[in-house]
């Protein structure tokens, strides 16, 4: 047989394909800090859900490190010698027991905690001092509606969502009439996000890594028990996790976590553009960017064109 066709020349081929394939897999989302590690935790309630992803890592790594202490001693200390006729053992079916119990105990006791602890920082109602956002997903981007000068984004149904009105907002609630979309998802630190998320066309999700936050967004539904707190300033980034189509690698937007005041300024000459802008466009389409076209395109926002690995949050 040609000597490139062994099995360990294919497996060698293999490896090589593997490897040099791998700097571009990276480059797709490139991190500048605890590159062997988590992305660093920039939301209160990762660092609860922190704690959890620790104790598991940290018990099974004791569990596997204590199983191959005990194999390779046992293997060491049992290895064939000459004159020592092997034994046959039936097992003992009291220790079967006990090792198949405690790790059940160890799992279900895992499952309860985990099951509480999600829906301690995710299922819980969200604070009343919290901003609301909509949040509409599409192929292949998002689009954010703040509430405008009145803070309140008024109601949204996920029936009348449409390409002219991508948030399902209500045509006749008053208060979706000064709301303002953004390309961008600018957000005040140490303050209650709450987001309403809907799709216009196929299941997207929103996820952020450093939030420790990930929720399929569906069409059809508005999905509104979503809140998290950011806690560190910076820029992160919103990726859909859901394969939604051929644009799907690159569905992805900015979020800024800026300071109360930051928000304040950007906030305040959002509302006041929102409510410069023709009413008559507000009117004629509920919840269709009317300070910030870029938004309904998916075109990177002037103010800030998003360059990965650029603006990674502060170490
Ligand atoms: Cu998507």
């Amino acid at each position: 047989m040609n000597r490139w066709f062994s099995p360990i020349a294919r497996v060698g081929a293999l490896l090589a394909c593997l490897l040099a394939a791998a700097p571009n897999c990276w480059a797709i989302a490139p991190r500048t800090n605890n590159l062997w590690w988590m992305p660093e935790n920039a939301s209160a309630g990762g660092v609860a859900i922190d704690h959890l992803i620790y104790f598991i890592l940290f018990l099974t790594g004791a569990v596997f490190v204590a199983t191959q202490v005990v194999y390779i001693f046992f293997l060491i200390k049992y290895r064939a010698r000459r004159g020592i006729h092997a034994t046959y053992s039936h097992g003992n079916n009291r220790l079967e027991i006990i090792w198949t119990a405690i790790p059940t105990a160890i799992f279900i006791g895992l499952w309860g905690y985990s099951n509480h602890l999600w829906s301690d920082v995710l299922h819980s109602p969200p604070p009343s001092n919290s901003l609301e956002i909509n949040v509409a997903a599409y192929q292949f981007g998002f689009s954010f509606q703040y509430p405008g000068a009145d803070e309140k984004l008024g109601k949204s149904e996920a029936r009348l969502v449409s390409n002219d009105n991508m948030f399902g907002n209500d045509p006749n609630d008053p208060d979706v009439k000064d709301n303002f979309t953004s390309s961008i998802l600018e957000l005040p630190v140490n303050r209650p996000i709450h987001v309403r998320l809907t799709s216009k066309d196929v299941i997207h999700a929103f996820y952020v890594p450093q939030f420790r936050l990930y929720q399929d967004i569906l069409p059809g539904r508005i999905i509104d028990w979503v809140w998290f707190t950011p806690t560190k300033i910076g820029s992160y980034q919103l990726a859909c996790s859901q394969l939604c189509g051929s644009g799907h690698y690159n569905m992805k937007a900015q979020i800024e976590v800026v300071s109360e005041a930051d928000f304040e300024k950007w906030y305040n000459e959002k509302a006041k553009a929102a409510s410069s802008a023709k009413p008559a466009a507000n009117d004629s389409a509920p919840g269709k960017a009317t300070t910030d076209k870029a938004a309904q395109s998916g075109a990177p926002h002037l103010r800030y064109a998003y360059e990965p690995g650029t603006r990674n949050p502060e170490p």
